[in-house]
């Protein structure tokens, strides 16, 4: 591939994670009333430079990765002009924000598209506070150039009223792969969730094996990785004096992957999980990541050197997911060690001894894999149905006003991180275990495992649930509610 140098250098100047709010002069054109956007995001093909070695082209927001930080205040009017300079239509959904359908970005609930070499202006009321994000929404099946396999996702924080504690600086980080392929089999880390394998869930994903017993279906692989669009030691370290207090918002950017983040010698103290704070801060040597699962969490600078902040799996690492913590006056070279083996268990952040409200009504799904019944690909089933692209049509009703709890029972090895749209949930059971008190969006379900949670029906229109792994959802395993 030729590059342009100074198209490169144009591009790196736009640093990741800059607002943009008056910077695109051309937002004034083409608009349907002449007062001005307080954002615009361009969607167009674009290069990200991982390394001087590795120069990706993808499609980005406003021509970098991530796209820019979009910082908002709650429940303050917004003007966002959205322009798709691609030849393909796009969404742009507001992943984890309590939005009207004509603007969270999903097709299926009725979000109008971004037409190709068009624009759409969407005006709505940030909410709920912190940490949320925003990517595209469209479905790529089996075009790897499209969706969440593209470079179009970028931070949002919404001005919270109370901050989640005392610290000395914000950091956003975006985890993210590039270069997807298929592949059949994967090697994900699948053991790091608490909790046991039910065995009822075992004999039902037996069963369904022995009636598709043919190969195994795609999986997506990647050959680069990155934080903020840099691998491993490009790029600035984070540069850091002893005892500081440095805030980082993680965002697992990926398309499907589930990513671990470890920092030697140091403890993450985490405090809001999905931009929501938890009721019990706790420590943590490790954070782990399902697919669009954000975590806030404080680390007290204090153990001098130079360290690699990166994935435990060495591989992943090792083409790029991680980045250099450097001390002050720290010499030598970036270290890592490896963290003893972790559990990841939701429920040490929720309220001891609380229960969630009782739920006005209850809801069950067993998720069940097909392996490889669509042209190779993996069909997911919920209670025998896979969601129609084609007619798109809700399955569940709920009445506004009433609290919903949602089981899932896993018939299948993988984990799911599975993702309510429009809403915030509240975790009542994971890993084999009661909790209350966490408020999240996305929640990875374990491998023949279920998961509960509730949901208030306070936000009408049609509200899309999906597993945000982008294979899965793309698959069958999918269904929209409907306000009755
Ligand atoms: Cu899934």
């Amino acid at each position: 591939m030729s590059i342009n140098r100074r198209t490169l250098l144009k591009g790196a100047a736009a640093i990741p994670l800059a607002t943009v709010s008056d910077s695109f002069a051309e937002a004034a054109e083409n608009q349907t009333s002449s007062e001005k956007a307080n954002y615009t995001i361009r969607i167009a093909t674009g290069l990200v430079e991982l390394s001087p070695e590795h120069i990706v082209s993808t499609t980005l927001y406003n021509g970098q990765f991530p796209g820019p930080l979009v910082r908002l205040a709650e429940g303050k009017q917004v003007v966002v002009d959205i322009y798709n300079d691609t030849d393909t239509p796009e969404q742009l959904h507001w992943h984890g924000q309590f939005v009207p359908v004509d603007v969270d970005g999903a097709a299926e609930e009725g979000t109008l598209y971004i037409p190709a070499h068009g624009m759409r202006r969407i005006e709505f009321e940030p909410k709920p506070s912190s940490f949320r994000f925003y990517h595209t929404h469209v479905v790529p099946t089996n075009n790897l150039s499209l969706g969440t396999y593209t470079g179009q996702a970028g931070p949002v924080y919404i001005e919270p009223v109370n901050n989640p504690g005392a610290y000395d600086r914000e950091v956003f980080l975006v985890l993210k792969e590039f270069l997807p392929s298929f592949s059949q089999g994967g090697d994900m880390a699948m053991d790091f969730l608490t909790g046991a394998p039910i065995n009822e869930l075992r004999e039902i994903g037996k069963k369904a094996d022995e009636q598709f017993n043919g190969p195994k279906g795609y999986e997506v692989g990647y050959d680069l990785f990155g934080i903020n669009g840099k691998m491993l030691g490009q790029g600035d370290p984070i540069r850091i004096k002893q005892g500081e207090r440095v805030l980082f918002h993680v965002l697992n950017a990926s398309a499907g992957e589930i990513r671990s983040l470890a920092l030697p010698g140091h403890v993450f103290r985490i405090v809001a999980l999905d931009g929501n704070p938890v009721p019990t801060p706790a420590d943590v040597p490790v954070l782990w990541l399902g697919t669009a699962e954000r975590i806030s969490a404080i680390v007290e600078m204090n153990h001098p050197g130079i360290w690699v902040m990166g994935d435990l799996d060495d591989d992943d690492r090792g083409h790029g997911m991680g980045l250099v913590v450097e001390y002050a006056n720290a010499k030598g070279k970036p270290q890592w060690i490896k963290p003893r083996p972790y559990k990841w268990d939701y429920t040490i952040f929720g309220k001891a001894g609380a229960n969630p409200a009782s739920p006005d009504e209850r809801m069950e799904f067993t998720v069940v894999k097909h392996n490889g019944a669509l042209n190779g690909f993996n069909q997911w089933l919920l209670n025998g149905e896979a969601f129609s692209m084609d007619t798109m049509k809700p399955t569940y009703s709920v009445h506004e006003g009433r609290r919903y709890r949602l089981k899932f029972r896993n018939a299948s090895d993988d984990i799911h991180p599975l993702h309510l749209h429009r809403h915030s949930f509240e975790l009542a059971w994971v890993g084999g275990k009661p909790t209350a008190g966490i408020i999240k969006d996305v929640v990875m379900l374990g491998g023949f495992q279920e998961v509960e949670f509730d949901f208030v029906a306070d936000n009408p229109g049609l509200t899309l649930f999906h597993c945000h792994q982008q294979l899965h959802m793309d698959f069958g395993f999918m269904f929209l509610l409907n306000y009755a």
